[in-house]
């Protein structure tokens, strides 16, 4: 496996790797769904999309042990949910759908309409379009994560969607309903796992179908939405949670091994890391990282994912540091290094950055305002994470003065013409000679 990764590595970004020491190094096993779950899988989706609700009800007895005919959470479920909800969490979830509102707002205000004359009497442009019903898949999991449904809910708010729907498992905890409506649901439905992603893809009497889906999931939900891609679109594939570290001598092994262990306790598959061009550091924080773990009651999870998937390394430059975690592309990337700001406009690979020792991932797990959706498993070399852009389309328009028409008409017939398509000669020409009309389509 270990050569496997280097030459893949390889392919993209180079470092000296004489100049990387490993002082711990994760046990990697290929993320291989296989076969199996894929079948499975299918096979829910093809009896969701025939049976509709029906198929629905089976499943929700099969994997979720209720019986349920009704998926749909009412107006006075959603109301009571929120009654429900001590005064404190319903503050701290209105404070935290109010920062990731305010930086989603910020962004979408970036994504200006464009209008260009690109030569004269030809005009271009672009606007981003929101999509018109989106569904956000909500997971229940090891633990219940009060900001997931905000994270992918008030982004769709935000753009504008005109039909929000979210999919919960059963299971979830009571809050989750309370917070996906405070967080801008439309419709709340009660439908976990592949079923959901189907239900939501296909539509059944209940769900309404949707174009894009959106969160992250377990195994089945991400297989799901692998297959469903296409008939809607998706925001990514969701792995285990990932934190990497790059840190020099002024970093503090205390602060470094706390938050390593914070992502760590999400699953015993994630993947934990540092590197750093202090050996001092790296010895340090692996005594502290088992010295914490002692008195976490989470060890256990934790402690898994530390010692199966943990990676220390030490780096002999800055310049190893930096290509090293372009190389680990990792879901966050927290900068503990002096010339931190300096140093991430020369990273390429993150799916979040997090300057300097007090931006703590656990901030932005919550409530910083950033979206906690990030790319894991390497893909943050071709994307960032879910945000507002995510629920838009960046669709072009173009209109033609009659002077633009001389620009392009006559390269446009012998584009034409060469590739022997003669409708598409005659449908330029029609513009060039109008007065022909006649001559040129008989
Ligand atoms: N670290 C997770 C999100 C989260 N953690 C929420 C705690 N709460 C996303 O990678
Ligand atoms: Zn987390």
């Amino acid at each position: 496996m270990a050569n496997n990764m280097r030459e893949y590595d390889m392919a993209r970004i180079t470092f000296d790797d004489t100049k990387v020491h490993y002082l711990k190094q994760a046990e990697t096993e290929p993320e291989d769904a296989g076969h199996e779950l894929a079948n499975t899988v299918a096979g829910i989706i093809a009896d969701v999309r025939q049976r509709g609700d029906e198929a629905l009800t089976n499943y929700a007895a099969r994997f979720d042990h209720v019986e349920i005919t009704h998926f749909e959470v009412s107006d006075e479920e959603k109301c009571a949910a929120v009654e429900a909800l001590d005064d404190q969490t319903r503050r701290d979830t209105e404070f935290a759908i109010e920062q990731v509102r305010r930086f989603a707002s910020a962004q979408l205000e970036t994504l200006k309409p464009l209008e260009i004359e690109t030569l004269p009497g030809v005009h271009l442009g672009h606007r981003h379009i929101p999509l018109t019903t989106v569904g956000c898949y909500v997971p229940g999991g090891r633990y219940p994560l009060l900001s997931a449904p905000i994270m992918s809910l008030v982004p769709a708010t935000v753009a504008g969607c005109k039909t929000i729907v979210a999919c919960l498992p059963p299971g979830a905890h009571e809050s989750m309903v309370a917070i996906s409506h405070l967080a801008g649901a439309h419709r709340i439905f009660r439908i976990g796992g592949a079923q959901a992603i189907a239900a939501m893809a296909h539509g059944t009497q209940s769900v309404p179908a949707v174009d894009k889906i959106m969160g992250p999931g377990n195994a089945f939900v991400n297989e799901a939405k692998r297959q469903v891609f296409g008939t809607v679109g998706i925001d990514a594939l969701a792995g285990p949670s990932e934190i990497f570290i790059i840190a020099d001598d002024s970093a503090d092994p205390r602060v470094l091994a706390a938050d390593m262990l914070a992502q760590a306790e999400h699953d015993p598959r994630t993947r934990p890391g540092l590197a750093t061009t202090s050996e001092r550091i790296a010895r340090e924080t692996i005594d502290e990282v088992e010295r914490q773990l002692e008195s976490l009651s989470t060890r256990e999870t934790a402690g898994e994912a530390w010692r199966q998937r943990g990676d220390v390394v030490v780096c002999d430059d800055e310049a190893t540091l930096i290509a090293f975690a372009d190389f680990m592309a990792t879901e966050h990337l927290q900068v503990h290094t002096r010339n931190a700001h300096e140093l991430l406009s020369r990273l390429t690979n993150y799916g979040s950055a997090f300057i300097g020792e007090n931006a703590s991932v656990v901030f932005s797990d919550k409530c910083c305002g950033t979206n906690h959706t990030l790319p894991t498993m390497t893909a943050a070399r071709y994307t960032g994470g879910l945000w507002v852009g995510t629920y838009l389309k960046t669709c072009t328009h173009q209109w033609i003065e009659p002077d633009g028409i001389g620009a392009i008409a006559p390269s446009a017939i012998r584009q034409s013409l060469t590739e022997r398509m003669e409708g598409h000669a005659r449908a330029a020409a029609l513009r060039l000679y109008p007065d022909r009309i006649d001559d040129i389509l008989s």
